[in-house]
């Protein structure tokens, strides 16, 4: 049994020792990054049974993707490797102030790749959900095409999906991301933009009214990210908002957004059932709660997944709160 299958494209990541200015910093510290591989971690490390597929060069950074994840819990049994094509790397530059710059070198790369034709459906055999995001279409043509069609596969096959663009400007044209994200929101349960996304997909519009057009086309629940204030969850029944949690020391923006999609999976995942006739108030309040916990966690830490908490931390901090 597999709670939740991923696919994308999980990288290499350098980040500057000393924070300073990627031109000047003489001493990089190596890790790894990926939108959908950070949710699967986050998600095994709150006790969900994870697997992560994706292509990766055959070089050592693809070896370090994989003994990274294993040892973090996720499955990689069904990750391939491409004897042609490297594994990308990227760097984050922090020396600006908000969020970091980010420069990717992940063009030609094994996971770029990816085309429909490779689509394997044991990727999801056991599985009750898959997660994806936009970053994996915006790779290429064949790769938005793959993606649909795990999408369309994992649906037919009754799985749960869910959907978080993960805009990523740097990858591909305004147009063409607006219209492939566009395209998937019907494919998904679960849609989990962020308030900008929404602007960029939908327009200027008041939250209430993204979530009533993401609901018409097609998930059965709509989780936005508001950043400082917290976020907002829609169904059919109810609309439910959660507080955020105080960042007392914001280091690194990057990866919140999967740590909010690992806390709110880990609560939704346990009432999958109920998702398509309308999650209740509560288990939509504590899943965004969660997910809200999550996201302000991975701020307060350098690098994209390491400052995720296990279930038995998550627990301890919420409990602490009641007393
Ligand atoms: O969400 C964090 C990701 O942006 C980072 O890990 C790298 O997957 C990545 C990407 O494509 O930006």
């Amino acid at each position: 049994r597999v709670d939740v299958v991923t696919l994308g494209e999980s990288m290499i990541l350098f980040q500057s020792y000393n924070q300073g200015a990627l031109q000047y910093e003489p001493l990089f510290t190596k890790s790894l990054a990926g939108a959908e591989s950070n949710v699967a971690i986050g998600l095994s490390r709150l006790g969900k049974k994870t697997r992560w597929v994706g292509r990766l060069g055959s070089d050592p950074f693809g070896d370090l993707v994989l003994t990274t994840l294993s040892g973090q819990g996720v499955d990689v049994s069904h990750a391939v490797r491409d004897n042609e094509a490297p594994t990308a790397v990227y760097f984050k530059d922090f020396k600006r102030y908000g969020d970091p710059a980010v420069y990717y070198y992940r063009k030609g790369s094994a996971a770029s790749r990816l085309s429909p034709e490779m689509v394997d459906e044991a990727w999801l055999e056991g599985a009750g959900h898959l997660h994806v995001t936009g970053i994996t279409p915006a790779l290429g043509d064949h790769t938005a095409a793959a993606t649909r069609k795990l999408m369309e596969s994992a649906r037919e096959k009754g799985l749960t999906v869910s959907f978080d663009p993960n805009l990523r400007r740097k990858l591909w044209s305004e147009e063409t991301a607006r219209e492939t994200l566009l395209s998937l929101i019907p494919l998904c349960d679960i849609f989990m933009p962020g308030d900008e996304e929404a602007e960029f997909l939908l327009g200027k519009l008041e939250i209430e009214a993204y979530g009533e057009a993401f609901l018409n086309m097609g998930p059965k629940l709509v989780a936005m990210k508001l950043g400082a204030e917290g976020s907002i969850g829609f169904t059919e029944k109810a609309s439910v908002r959660a507080e955020p949690f105080a960042v007392d020391r914001l280091i690194d923006t990057v990866g919140a957004g999967d740590a909010f999609a690992s806390g709110l999976l880990s609560v939704l995942l346990d009432h999958r059932e109920e998702i398509s006739g309308g999650l209740g108030e509560e288990a939509l309040h504590e899943a965004l709660h969660r997910a809200n916990l999550l996201g302000s966690m991975a701020t307060q830490f350098k690098g994209d997944w390491e400052g995720l908490p296990t279930l038995a931390e998550v627990r301890g901090i919420l409990d602490g709160e009641k007393s």
